[in-house]
């Protein structure tokens, strides 16, 4: 029995009727329906000694490479076992009512990508990506010889492909996002505690810049109170009904 459609303000609907341009912000939680815990919870076993936020900095790996190391290697499985929700799903799907439809990502686990989505933004790159500490290039043929973590050929540390605390994110990407979110006319933050910056900032620049903005979460984020629209709910259940109103006036 499909759960009620969530209850969609009519002036919202009204709005996305008229939407050309739509712009999407997501994190953590479009994948806990996934089973992909969420960034704080990601560090099942370590969670006793060490704060996920401690764990993703540069100082960390370098203080302790094989600790960090193996904690993306862990983290890489949850995500290999996952699959892409209906949230993820139902996103996938907005290009094609959407004349001008950017999706901005905070994830790092690609589910939106194994969901079909083309042209995802990845503000904080790609668990799956490995690079060189010092060059900072990509490395494809990792050569584990167990020793965690692996070497470049340069002699260095290899790395998860991912921005850590302390880094910045990677120009393009930011860029990119900033001028979605500057030039939609409605803006969607889903699945995100509004914590981490620049990311969180970007809803605000919409919001500035004339977007109607709505939130999706079950619960209140910081953003909550600047939200025109806030859906309480799972995203992979307020995502496939609101496709549902979406696809009926579209047609
Ligand atoms: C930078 C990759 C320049 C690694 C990550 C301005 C103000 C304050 C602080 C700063 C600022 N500018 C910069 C900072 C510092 C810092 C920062 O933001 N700190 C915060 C925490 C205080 N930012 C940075 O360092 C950034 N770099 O700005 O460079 C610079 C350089 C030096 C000094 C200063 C500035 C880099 C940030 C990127 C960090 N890397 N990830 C990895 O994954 O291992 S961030 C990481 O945490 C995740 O990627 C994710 O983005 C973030 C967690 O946030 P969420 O995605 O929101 O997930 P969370 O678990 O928090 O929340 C889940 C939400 O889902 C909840 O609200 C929950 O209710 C909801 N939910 C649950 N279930 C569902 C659901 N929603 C819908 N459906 C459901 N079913």
């Amino acid at each position: 029995m499909a759960p009620p459609l969530t209850a969609v303000p009519e002036r919202l609907l009204t709005a996305l009727r008229q939407a050309q341009r739509v712009a999407v912000l997501t994190g953590a939680g479009i994948s806990a329906e996934s089973g992909v815990p969420a960034f704080r919870d990601a560090q099942t076993g370590l969670r006793s000694k060490y704060d996920a936020q401690e764990l993703a900095t540069p100082e960390a790996f370098l203080a302790r490479p094989r600790l960090v190391w193996d904690w993306y290697l862990f983290r890489r499985g949850l995500v290999e076992r996952a699959a892409p929700n209906r949230g993820h799903e139902s996103l996938a799907r907005f290009p094609e009512i959407f004349a001008d439809f950017t999706l901005i990502t905070q994830n790092v686990d690609g589910l939106h990508q194994r969901a079909g989505q083309r042209d995802v933004i990845e503000l904080h790159g790609n668990i799956f990506d490995t690079l060189c500490f010092d060059e900072r290039r990509l490395v494809s043929d990792v050569r584990d010889d167990g020793k965690a973590p692996p070497r470049c050929d340069c002699g260095s540390l290899l790395r998860p492909g991912v921005v850590w605390f302390g880094e910045s994110l990677p120009g393009p990407a930011l860029s990119r996002a900033e001028a979605a979110a500057r030039g939609c006319q409605v803006f969607f933050s889903i699945g995100t505690s509004s914590l981490v910056h620049p990311a969180a900032g970007l809803p605000l620049i919409a919001k500035r810049s004339g977007a109607l903005l709505v939130e999706i979460n079950p619960t209140t984020t910081p953003l909550t109170t600047s939200a025109d629209h806030v859906l309480s709910g799972p995203a992979g259940q307020v995502l496939p009904q609101l496709l549902q109103h979406l696809e009926a006036f579209r047609g």
